[in-house]
Parts: C-alpha cells; structure tokens; sequence
C-alpha cells in the first residue's frame, strides 16, 4: 500500500494544513484531501494560520470549515503546497505529510509528495487519488479544479498544456462546478478593488515607448478607497496585457516616506534581478523591494526606470 495512503489509515484525527496568505490551490487541495478523509471515514481539521480568506474562494467546498486555531490531538498533519515549514503558520508536533509541487521545496518532513513539475499541488493530488482508486466525487473535482485555475492564472500560464485541459475534461466529467469556480476565482472584485483601480489607471504612465507601465499609489489613496494591497497588484499585472508592455513597476509610498516597490514581467525580462539591485527579491515574473533612504517618489522612479530601460530588448 501507499505510504501515504498507510499513514491516512491509521491516523484518528488528522489536520489538513493550507499556508498563510492562502491561495486557490492551497484551499483547493485542502479541500479535496477533506473530502476523501471523510468518505475514510477519519475525524478532520482544516488550519490555515490566516483569519481573512478571499471571498473569491467561496465557491471551495467546505470552506466555512477552515480554523485558525491549530488542534493540537489530532495524531496525523497534512500539508499541502506549502514551500517550507515557515508557510505552515505554526507548529507541528505530530507526524506530517508535505504534499507541494514549488521547486524550491525543502522536504522540511519524514513524508514528502513533492513533484514539481506539477502545474499545481491539486494536480498531484489529482494523480494521487486515480492511482489509489479513490472515488473523486463532485466536491473533490470542483476543488482539484480551483487549484489548477488558479495556478495556471486561468490557463494563461506558461506551464499549461494538452494534458492540463485533459485533466480539467475529466474533472468537468466528474462533476466539477468549473462555470461557478470560473466567475468567482477570475472575476470577482470588490468596490474597494474597483475604486482603486480607478485611481491607479488615471495616473498610470507609460515609459520608454511605451515598454513599461508605471503606478504610483500613496497611502491615502488605499484609505481612501478602501483596498488592499493585493487588489493594487491585481492592477498592475492586468497592465502586462497593454500592447508593448514588458515590465510593470508600482510604486507604494508610506506615511513613513518609506517606498515599497512591486515589479512584474511578460517573461522577457527578469524581476528578480531587478529587485536584487534594489536590495529585495523574488521571482522572475513577480519581484519585490522596500526603498527605505529615498529623499522623493520622482527620484526613485527615475532611478528604477533607469534601471529596468537596461533590461529591455525591443
Ligand atoms: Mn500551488
């Protein structure tokens, strides 16, 4: 038998555990392994260390399950697409499962399912369930489907391929509610998002022909709209859509002057370099930086696109 399947077996309570800040697949693999531990008839948990859970990810079955508050009886822990101990959100002392897919995992357990050629965690688990012979009823297609949404951006990504659409032809067989997953994952927004986008669309500016797609958002104007910062960023990706647009560079200046940077890229040019210059960090397509010693937001603009202008290749 499975090793995994093993450990499920003989465990009474187990906690599923989805990382800080979660997204779709995180919940969504969280929320299959849910459900396949119930039909085993096992007593579950579901933790996630963060209190606010996106609206967006309502359409998850079982979500109103989710606690912040860690069981600490429960004798098995499963976690799953969490990169590293540290996205656990808190202590874990009885034996536990790591099921993920980023390449940078760190097999921080015993027990890791890691495979990172997977375009997301609910894609493994996906495989996981045909190769045990595990019935995959509605709920658990809808949520192996939120996972895969959501990881490949709405099949936008780069990872996406035949074999990605065949999974979801096979979840959708299964019964996967994919019209309802699709409205609420890719377009649901909230006034605040909406109020702000507004803002930062009337002052965006367009660089070196037109190349990169500046923002600057000052605190006020995120109080006064309302929003957060992930709906700040939501713009400025929706930016990398513009015709010739290659990289995207938001400014946020702080009431303690301070200014934090968000980068993001087509591809073309590599962000986290980028952010490294400038003392942050990141990923290829989505970097990040905290300018702490800048006297005013127009010199650190024309520091950075100075600095970006070098990366572009026309
Ligand atoms: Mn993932």
């Amino acid at each position: 038998m499975n090793e995994i399947v093993e450990k499920i077996e003989s465990a009474t309570h187990i906690v599923l555990i989805s990382h800080i800040n979660p997204d779709g697949d995180s919940l969504g693999s969280a929320s299959a392994m849910y459900s396949y531990l119930l039909q085993k008839h096992k007593k579950v948990s579901w933790f996630c260390a963060t209190k606010e859970i996106n609206q967006r990810f309502s359409c998850i079955p079982w979500i109103e399950n989710v606690k912040t508050s860690y069981p600490f009886s429960a004798d098995l822990a499963i976690s799953l697409d969490c990169a590293s101990k540290e996205r656990l959100g808190t202590a874990v002392e009885c034996t536990l499962i790591n099921i993920d897919h980023h390449s940078t995992n760190s097999f921080f357990c015993m027990h890791n399912l890691v495979q990172s050629r997977a375009l997301s965690t609910t894609e493994i688990l996906y495989r996981f369930f045909q190769e045990n012979g595990v019935k995959i009823n509605k709920k658990m297609a809808t949520a192996l489907y939120v996972g895969l949404l959501e990881d490949s951006d709405g099949f936008l990504g780069n990872s996406v391929d035949g074999t990605t659409f065949a999974t979801v032809q096979e979840l959708i067989t299964l019964g996967a509610d994919f019209q309802n997953c699709n409205k609420k994952i890719l377009k649901s927004t909230s006034l605040a998002a909406l109020r702000l986008k507004a803002i930062m669309l009337k002052n965006m500016v367009l660089e070196h022909s037109a190349t990169i797609a500046f923002f600057c958002v000052c605190d006020e104007e995120m109080k006064e709209s309302g929003a957060v910062s992930r709906d700040a960023e939501g713009v400025l990706e929706e930016s990398l859509f513009l015709p010739h647009v290659q990289v995207a560079l938001l400014l946020r200046q702080k009431s303690d002057f301070s200014i934090k940077g968000f980068l993001r890229s087509d591809g073309s040019v590599d962000c986290s370099e980028l952010a490294l210059c400038l003392g942050g960090g990141g990923h290829a397509n989505r970097a990040g930086f905290v300018l702490k010693e800048v006297t005013s937001l127009h010199e650190a603009k024309e520091k950075i696109i100075n600095l970006i202008k070098k990366e572009i290749v026309f």
